[in-house]
């Protein structure tokens, strides 16, 4: 019934919303913010740019491009530091078994990831090899919740949005994926995540063949 499976990265495959967390906090510091848990959440899945921008607004704090440029490098310098520690243990749990079903089962593997950073990631941690094709953030233009990071999956494995699901922890990657005309399997709590197919806790709690059923 369905050809391929596309993955979200952060908070999907592994949980790199720590590492953020903790980079944005550091570069907070200079403008006497401090994010919060409650904050940092709202900024799964949206980009580097866009997560500036609404921390600056929560800190109420007007910055030049120039400044936010040069913030933009801070933070990345201080996420890719703490990302450098990365290792197969923080591969999330249910996550090697599944892709595992998946490969036997002959299903096509994207990712579709709003990170720039996110090869690095997937060498790290040794996922690297579970993928046909890779779509991270420097090949896109427009951010979730526009589809086009899971179209670009799509085509460069050959298939059809009909033949895809998508799984997604954040609300506007489950937009983009209904946007783009796929299944879309949220991971997380049906309490805060809205319209997708099915929902689970974890890939523990997901089988290969209940995706059949979607
Ligand atoms: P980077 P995903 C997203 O990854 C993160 O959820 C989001 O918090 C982050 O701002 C974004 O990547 C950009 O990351 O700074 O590494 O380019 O969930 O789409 O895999
Ligand atoms: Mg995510």
């Amino acid at each position: 019934k369905y050809k391929a499976c596309l993955f979200d990265l952060d908070g999907v495959l592994v949980d790199t919303a720590i590492y953020h967390f903790q980079a944005w906090r550091t570069l907070g510091k200079q403008f006497d913010f401090e994010l919060s848990h409650e904050q940092n959440e709202e900024l799964k899945g949206i980009s580097r740019v866009e997560s500036l921008d609404k921390i600056l607004h929560w800190a109420q704090f007007q910055a030049t491009q120039e400044q936010k440029d040069i913030w933009l490098k801070e933070k990345n310098e201080t996420y890719l530091e703490l990302i450098s520690h990365m290792n197969p243990s923080e591969i999330l749990p249910g996550v090697l078994t599944f892709l595992k079903q998946l490969k036997d089962q002959g299903y096509l593997i994207a990712l579709g990831s709003a990170s720039k950073n996110a090869q690095i990631i997937l060498e790290k941690t040794g996922l690297i090899t579970w993928f046909q094709a890779i779509i991270d953030g420097n090949k896109v233009t427009k951010s979730k919740p526009d589809p086009e990071v899971f179209l670009k999956g799509v085509e460069a494995l050959a298939c059809s949005p009909a033949d895809c699901i998508v799984f997604e922890d954040a609300q506007a990657g489950i937009d983009a994926a209904k946007a783009g005309g796929m299944k879309v399997v949220g991971i997380g709590s049906s309490a805060i995540l809205f319209g997708a197919d099915k929902i689970i806790p974890s890939f523990n709690d997901i089988q290969v063949s209940d995706l059949l059923l979607l």
